[in-house]
């Protein structure tokens, strides 16, 4: 089968399988993202995320994670819900950790592509990957025509914007390549760096030790910075004020992932259950989801912070 039509395969098969979206590009080595993520590094705007210092070699060069690789295949993953959490009375939970956790249901049918790729070319030298390994999910995204870099910073479809998860399949084939780059299009907008009630965004640059989903998730300290109790918004996990004003988002689709729905258990919670939360009932809510990264513990911290 030539590059071309591998690469047509690969596409339609990738839709089969629910995806969005699929473009695929050549391994390269990231020059101009290496130099931002340098500096973006270089001035502590990860804050305590020290994972992000490991491997950077590899991030920046993909045929250090799979001998012989070749190809990158990215493939876009909606989650936007058609049921949201009640804001009255309420406290937020992102819409990418509404339901089972991501990793492992994109996981599983990334290895379903590859066997399907497989079945045609042979056993290749491959990985699948999502969002946790050294590799800069987005830039793939955006050298494989998918989208636009916004200045919020996250992969940006033209017809679908940007409540997406982002994977890859990494391998040692030489398929035919999107040539095709899309500009950026966020124009004079800048309504998410508006939005932002810590100042987290500049231009396409996020200051992660601001941004809500950073201290709600990934900071681990005991105590939140108290000059931002007010900024919370009611966020307790993750954050989506910077993609809910994006105009692109307009164009979001419901997503087609029972595994991504919302229970009616979590649908239920208002503010004094959220006060009340015990680890049986986190235990209860949040088994298998996203939102077992921070734990009872980080949760806990995050609400009575924001309540007390
Ligand atoms: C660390 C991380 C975070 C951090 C830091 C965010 C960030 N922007 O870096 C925190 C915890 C804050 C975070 C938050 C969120 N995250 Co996050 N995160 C990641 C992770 C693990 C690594 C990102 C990274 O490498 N950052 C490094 C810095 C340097 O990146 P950067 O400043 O954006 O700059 C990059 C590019 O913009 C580019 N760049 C920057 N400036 C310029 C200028 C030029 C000229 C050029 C060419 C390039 C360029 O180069 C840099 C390297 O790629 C990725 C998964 C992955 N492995 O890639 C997910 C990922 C980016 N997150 C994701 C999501 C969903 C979120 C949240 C929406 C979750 C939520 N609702 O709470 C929020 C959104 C906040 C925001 N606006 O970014 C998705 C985004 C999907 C999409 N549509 O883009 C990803 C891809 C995970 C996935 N696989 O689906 N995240």
């Amino acid at each position: 089968m030539s590059p071309d039509h591998l690469s047509a395969y690969i596409k339609s098969e990738a839709l089969q399988l629910g995806f969005f979206a699929c473009g695929i590009s050549p391994v390269t080595y990231l020059k101009e993202e290496a130099r931002h993520m340098e500096s973006w590094l270089a001035q502590g705007m990860h804050g305590e995320m020290t994972y992000l210092e490991r491997n950077r070699e590899n991030r920046y060069n993909p045929a250090l994670l799979v001998e012989g690789a070749r190809s990158v295949i990215t493939i876009l993953y909606n989650y936007y819900p058609d049921e949201k959490l009640e804001k009255e009375d309420n406290y937020q939970i992102s819409k990418y950790a509404y339901g089972k956790d991501y990793h492992y249901v994109i996981k599983d049918k990334l290895s379903l592509l590859l066997r399907k790729i497989e079945e045609k070319t042979g056993k290749r030298k491959a990985r699948v990957f999502v969002d946790s390994a050294p590799v800069l999910d987005r830039a793939w995204a955006q050298k494989s025509g998918l989208g636009f870099i916004g200045k919020n910073t996250l992969l940006i479809h033209k017809k679908g914007g940007s409540f997406f998860f982002i994977g890859h399949i990494i391998l040692d084939l030489e398929l035919a390549d999107d040539q095709k780059s899309v500009a950026n299009a966020c124009g004079t907008c800048t309504k998410c760096i508006d939005a932002c009630p810590t100042g987290a965004l500049k231009p396409f640059q996020v200051d992660a030790r601001k941004c809500l989903s950073y201290l709600t998730i990934e900071y681990r300290g005991d105590a939140l910075p108290q000059e931002l109790k007010t900024k919370f918004n009611d966020w307790i996990f993750g954050c989506d004020i910077c993609q809910d004003v994006c105009p692109w988002n307009r164009f979001s689709k419901v997503h087609n992932e029972p595994l991504f729905s919302l229970s009616h258990q979590l649908k239920s919670m208002r503010k004094t259950d959220w006060k009340k939360l015990d680890k049986p009932k986190f235990k209860m809510l949040f088994k298998g989801t996203a939102v077992q990264r921070t734990g009872f513990k980080g949760l806990k911290r995050n609400i009575d912070f924001i309540t007390y």
